[in-house]
């Protein structure tokens, strides 16, 4: 079966998807592409031979969509993916899963109502490969129960437009949906630190900040944003445990001995650094699809959470890094009973 994806919203990431699924998944094909933006929208259609619909609303009801992918702005994510719920398709959105925690509940009782999982959330690092071994290595006790979690998370710069919230909602958040797959636990506090801030950033960003997170079990999570540093894209994620610790691997390098030094480059992009993720992870989503299954990456609930647990980091920097607790609502056991674990147990 070929299933037939329709795109809302054409701009970086939906063409990047759009090529992935054209090109590198097999068994998808796009058949509808929208864009508020028509030229844009013109034009990602024709590279692939699909047709232009006017909107979310008209794409998601198509005959010829099976299945639903937004890749639209954040604050539109909501609307699109309750219309996808509502017609009983199969949809993948692009994190955030919506802007506020009400949005996301309201698609969370949406899913529920309809009875079935149709929601996948788009924190492709759960099909890092290295994130992947990192998982296997914790839930086997390969080093006892974890303890404390170091990370780093570094972009060479960031355009004007971001704001110092940005550094949770848009960049911290991949840690936040990891971390609560690899360690199987819950955030339930966060606290923002202000480190002597960068001269290369702009005046109206606070860069570096230091995350710090505490789970349910009482594992102690640092999080470094540095969205200036400069030298490269770096993501970094060591765990200790109570018999030894677990790091995430760097992209694989060859290493150049050149002009009296010895070391290997660093990547400059998060595209290229998960560029292979985001292909397991378009893969894993159409061939659950196809075979007529629930999807089992990140789920609703996944997006809920990790939009409250920055909403929690938002209002810790904000109000002068005071300890802010998550205020999250219970699990509802429709998601316990559910995989929602990017094909790793
Ligand atoms: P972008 O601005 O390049 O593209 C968004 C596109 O959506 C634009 O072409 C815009 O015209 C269109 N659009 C906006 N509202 C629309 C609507 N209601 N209907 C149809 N089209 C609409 O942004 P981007 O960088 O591609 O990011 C898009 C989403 O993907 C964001 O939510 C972002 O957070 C997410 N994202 C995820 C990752 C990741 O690592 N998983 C990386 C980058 C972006
Ligand atoms: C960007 O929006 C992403 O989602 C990338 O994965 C992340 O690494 C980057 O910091 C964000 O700005």
């Amino acid at each position: 079966m070929t299933v037939r994806v329709g795109v809302i919203g054409a701009g970086w990431i939906g063409l990047e998807h759009i090529r992935r699924l054209t090109d590198t998944v097999t068994g998808a094909k796009v058949t509808a592409v929208t864009d508020i933006d028509a030229a844009r929208a013109e034009e990602a259609a024709a590279r692939v031979g699909a047709r232009v619909l006017a909107d979310g609303a008209e794409l998601i009801v198509a005959e010829d969509v099976d299945a639903v992918l937004v890749t639209s702005w954040g604050p539109t994510h909501a609307e699109h993916v309750l219309n996808a719920i509502a017609a009983g398709k199969p949809v993948f959105c692009e994190k955030p899963l919506a802007t506020t925690a009400e949005d996301c509940l309201r698609i969370v009782e949406a899913e529920r109502a309809h009875g079935r999982r149709l929601v996948q959330v788009g924190f492709m690092r759960r099909y890092d490969a290295g994130y992947r071994q990192l998982k296997e290595v914790l839930a086997s006790g390969g080093i006892g129960a974890p303890l404390i979690v170091h990370c780093a998370h570094r972009n060479p710069t960031v355009p004007k437009a971001y704001t110092s919230r940005m550094a949770a909602q848009d960049t911290a958040v991949h840690e936040i949906d990891v971390l609560r797959w690899l360690l199987d636990d819950e955030i339930v506090s966060a606290q923002v630190l202000r480190p002597r801030a960068t001269t290369n950033r702009f005046p109206h960003l606070t860069d570096p900040q230091i995350m710090l997170f505490e789970t349910a079990n009482g594992v102690r999570i640092d999080l470094e944003v540095f969205v200036n540093c400069q030298y490269g894209y770096d993501i970094q994620c060591e765990t200790v445990g109570e018999r030894g610790l677990v790091r995430l691997p760097d992209p694989a390098a060859v290493t150049l001995r050149t002009e009296g030094v010895s070391g290997s480059a660093v990547l400059r992009d998060w595209k290229d650094r998960f560029a292979d993720a985001f292909d397991t992870e378009f893969r894993e989503w159409i061939a659950g699809i196809a075979a007529g299954e629930e999807p089992t990456g990140p789920s609703a609930w996944d997006g809920y959470a990790a939009t409250v647990i920055t909403d929690a980091a938002v209002q810790s920097l904000e109000s002068d890094s005071e300890v802010v607790t998550v205020d999250m609502k219970p699990r509802p056991a429709f998601y316990a009973g559910r995989a929602s674990t990017g094909g790793v147990a």
